[in-house]
């Protein structure tokens, strides 16, 4: 039998101006790393348009960009490159789905999340949806990497 090791992945995790604002990018990251997953870079910093345009493009021309990218530079956000196991689908799964409201309890949006009250979804995290978002997404948040 030759049951190959899991080759370790990478993803894009931000924690979003709602989830700095209120104090949960601790909690955020205690439970990235609680799952077993490895912080490989973290950096503090407020997004501009032009990052932003090219974080949310496949959301161009949508009714909701606008406000999504006003929301998105209303404040700092923590951006995380994460590596692990399969960590894109884990991330995700420990997000919660994109509606708060709905998310699952035990899930960081279903948690701690709160979509009422304004007219985007603020839904304190992002994490990378496939292999392609992720290389793309840390290329623009990590040029170093
Ligand atoms: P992200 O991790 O931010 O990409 O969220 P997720 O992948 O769960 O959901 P998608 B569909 O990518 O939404 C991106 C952001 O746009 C917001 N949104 C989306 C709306 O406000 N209204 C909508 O109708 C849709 C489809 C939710 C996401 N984020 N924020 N903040
Ligand atoms: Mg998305």
């Amino acid at each position: 039998s030759s049951a190959a090791a899991t080759p370790a992945e990478r993803t894009l995790v931000l924690v979003k101006p709602d989830g700095v604002a209120r104090g949960l990018t601790g909690e955020v990251l205690r439970r990235v790393e609680a799952k077993g997953y490895r912080i490989v870079a973290l950096e503090m910093r407020t997004a501009d348009d032009a990052l932003l345009a090219e974080h949310y493009a496949e959301h161009q021309g949508k009714p909701f960009f606008a406000p999504l990218v006003e929301f998105m530079r209303s404040g700092p956000v923590v951006a995380a490159v994460v590596e692990g196991g399969r960590v894109i689908e884990g991330f995700r799964s420990l997000a919660g789905t994109t509606e708060p409201t709905g998310a699952a309890p035990g899930t960081i949006r279903g948690d701690l999340g709160r979509d009422w009250g304004t007219s985007v979804v603020q839904n304190l995290v992002h994490g990378s949806d496939s292999p392609e978002s992720a290389a793309r997404e840390i290329g623009l948040w990590f040029p170093a990497l």
